[in-house]
Formats: structure tokens, sequence, C-alpha cells
């Protein structure tokens, strides 16, 4: 059986300590997921910029175990569109999962996978509950990292399928300065 632990999250960084590995996911990891391929290529041919990284406590991928996570996302965009998590929905459809805003400013859009699509305006202090079934991908709308924390069922797991190809329903891109959230044109319905 496992034994009781503790661990601490700065609020600020969103450092989890301790953890056993950080993942990073770089624009090139993310080829095509972003809608305007030319930027992404232009961007490219100069560097190849961190979108996100997120820092994993490993635990047993089991029914009745939880799993945590902390994310940071950089500031930045690809064309106008704002950087953003791949998104999943999970290998287990029937599991939910809690994000909590630390840091920053970002947006979360949620959706099922006939499209039907909500977004939560995240920030410090604001918990959203991602129910069974709904799709989820966080973005950054600011100026400063997002960062969040994040718990789901140890054996949810993660199903990219279809968002690699056609991403979300609406994408998330600057407009005179302000986020604005528009249809995908890539989007297929699954
Ligand atoms: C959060 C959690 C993780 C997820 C990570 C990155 O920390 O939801 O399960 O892996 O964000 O998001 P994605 O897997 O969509 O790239
Ligand atoms: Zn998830």
């Amino acid at each position: 059986m496992m034994r009781p632990f503790s661990m601490h999250l700065d609020f600020k960084t969103g450092e989890l300590l301790p953890h056993d590995r950080t993942n990073i996911r770089k624009l090139s990891d993310m080829r095509g997921m972003f809608l305007d391929t030319d930027a992404e290529l232009r961007i490219l041919e100069k560097e190849d910029p961190i979108i996100y990284s997120f820092s994993e406590r490993v635990l047993p991928e089991e029914n009745g175990h939880l799993q945590l996570a902390t994310t940071k996302i950089s500031p930045g965009k690809v064309g106008d569109e704002y950087f953003m998590t791949k998104g999943h929905y999970h290998r287990r459809p029937d599991t939910s999962e809690v994000y909590l805003g630390l840091e920053g400013k970002g947006c979360l859009l949620i959706q099922t996978e006939k499209g039907d699509l909500e977004s939560i305006d995240m920030g410090p202090g604001i918990l959203a509950y991602i129910p069974p079934y709904w799709g989820h991908r966080m973005v950054n709308t600011g100026s400063t990292p997002f960062i969040f924390f994040a718990v789901y069922p140890g054996d949810a797991g993660h199903n990219y399928g279809d968002i690699e190809r056609t991403g979300f329903a609406k994408i998330l891109v600057e407009r005179n300065g302000k986020p604005l959230l528009i249809d995908n044109p890539k989007w297929k319905r699954g």
C-alpha cells in the first residue's frame, strides 16, 4: 500500500516539488496544430520556441489514484493564434479533470467530440471542472507565462487522436489586441 505524502506547489512559478519528470513541447512537436502553417514555418526557420512544459509526479496509472501536474504555457502567437496546449480527450473517456489557474491569463476550451464547445476565462484562483467526455485545451491569452495545476484520475490516460489533425471546433486569435474565439475552418466533426 502506498504511504501518504505531501508536495510543495509554488503558486507563482507552478513548480511542483518533488516531481519526477518535466515534458517540453516545442513548436516542432506541434507541427500543423496552429492554423497559420506559413507563420509556423517562418518561426521554425529562425527558432523552435517552447510552447509549453509540464511537470508531473509519477503515480500509478490505476483506478483510485490521482495524477498531479503543473503546466506553464509561454506567451506568444503563431500568426495571430495564441500559444496553447495540444489538448486531449481521456483514453478512458468517462473520467473528469480539475484545472486550477495559478498565474497569468488564459482560456480553457472544452468540447465534446460532436463539437459542442465552451470556453472559460482562466486566471489565478479560477478553478475549472472538466466533466467526463469533454476534450480540453488551455490557451495563453496574456503576455506573461500562464501557469495552472491539474488533477485527474490515475487511469484517465490521454487520447490526442483527431485533435492532432483537426484541432478544436474554435480557435483563439488576437484581434485589435484582444482574444477572439472564431470558428476553426480545419475542424471536422468527430
Ligand atoms: C495538464 C494535464 C496533463 C496534460 C498537460 C499538457 O497538466 O491535463 O494531463 O498532459 O496539461 O496538455 P496536453 O496533454 O493536452 O498536451
Ligand atoms: Zn486531461
